[in-house]
């Protein structure tokens, strides 16, 4: 089997999600390629190395401009701060390396459009990390919608609410809350936790005509965790919006930091003519499904738990037993499996940059409504 050597930029907590996947992918599937964790990157040189150790890297360097000049690197993963995501994509697409990078795709729309003219025109395999179209349960749902067994579809709403950043002793800025520092994020909630939401409705639902959106920062100053110094807090804490999709069915999102009780609620219900269906992310291996065509004695949610053999529900024949579930670190392995068969197959994986741009465009005309307060017309791909 071909060998396919893997560079991976940053150790933070999408680099250890990365890694298992990159390590556990090949004990549950099939590949095309045999991974080799050939090189970590990182800019502390104890704690990448102590990374690369524990992963089972065979090198670590703390320039990622050294991993992606490497030529025995097949394919760099970008697993750092959005402000990054641009210049090492493109100099990797131009060193001809096949690319996965972290949601959300840039700081902007035009650094996204940069980083898929790069990729597209080297010609190489590319992937934006949207890791929950690849939750067992969520992949089902795409699959019933996509069957039509919904019919016409009237709503679709999705939520995330997180409650980490209430204190307004959090820092931003740093290691850990780098995502409150709008520099490196690009915004706050809207691009790191709405672009999930996005991108899933755009799997699930189509595309997004137009928006209207509310935006709030409850903490307007927050202190700076490397210089100390206290700083206005420029990125959105909390973000709600509605929507037309181009089918017609009308949108409502919402995610914030502030709903105390809420570590990582995730959640998207799709109403239809025919069905319903409903996720969430805190029961991830369980899909809600109403059937209106039910007999109607026995009409009613059902809770189906989606871990089932025999080819039937998405994934779950490469795990353990019927009836076992797996979680959040699996979306990650069947990503790349996807990955590596598709680009095996010369097929483009899903949600490529050119996709993840689409969402990019669906985070700015959300910001650009909550700017000005009016509807905003999603800017045509
Ligand atoms: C933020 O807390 C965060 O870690 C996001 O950055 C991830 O994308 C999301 O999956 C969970 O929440």
């Amino acid at each position: 089997m071909k060998t396919l050597n893997v560079g991976l930029i940053g150790y933070g907590f999408m680099g250890r999600a990365h890694a298992n996947a990159w390590s556990q992918a090949g004990h549950f599937f099939d590949l095309p390629y045999e991974p080799v964790l050939k090189v970590a990157c990182g800019r502390q040189a104890a704690a990448v190395e102590a990374f690369a150790r524990r992963w089972g890297f065979e090198s670590a360097v703390t320039d990622w401009r050294e991993l992606v000049a490497r030529p025995d690197v097949d394919l760099v993963d970008i697993c750092v701060p959005n402000d990054l995501h641009a210049e090492i994509a493109i100099a990797a697409a131009a060193a001809g390396k096949w690319v996965i990078c972290e949601k959300p795709l840039a700081l902007d729309v035009a650094q996204g459009e940069a980083m898929t003219a790069a990729v597209e025109a080297a010609g190489v395999p590319n992937l934006v990390s949207f890791n929950y179209r690849r939750i067992p349960a969520v992949t089902l749902a795409r699959q019933l919608i996509a069957e039509g067994r919904l019919g016409r579809v009237y709503h679709y709403r999705a939520n995330f609410l997180q409650d980490w950043t209430i204190s307004p002793e959090v820092p931003q800025g740093g290691a850990a809350t780098w995502r409150l520092e709008a520099a490196k994020a690009g915004s706050g909630v809207t691009g790191d936790l709405l672009a999930h939401c996005i991108d899933t409705a755009l799997w699930l639902n189509g595309p997004i005509a137009s928006v209207n959106a509310l935006t709030e920062t409850f903490v307007t100053e927050r202190r700076h965790a490397e210089t100390g110094e206290l700083a206005p807090v420029e990125i959105d804490d909390a973000c709600t919006f509605f929507c037309r999709f181009a089918n017609g069915s009308l949108g409502n999102f919402e995610a914030t930091r502030y709903a105390r009780g809420h570590k990582a609620l995730y959640t998207f219900e799709v109403n239809g003519e025919h069905a319903s269906l409903r996720w969430d992310l805190s029961d991830l291996h369980r899909l809600a499904w109403f059937e209106h065509g039910d007999e109607g004695r026995v009409r009613g949610w059902r809770s189906v738990h989606v871990t089932d053999h025999g080819g039937q529900q998405p994934y779950m024949d490469h795990w353990w037993v019927p009836g076992l579930a797996v979680g959040y670190a699996e979306s990650f392995v069947h990503q790349l499996a996807d990955f590596l068969a598709a680009a095996a197959a010369g097929r483009p994986c899903g949600p490529d940059f050119r996709a993840a741009l689409e969402t990019q465009r669906v985070c700015a005309a959300v910001l650009a409504s909550a700017r000005s307060g009016r509807w905003v017309a999603v800017a045509p791909g």
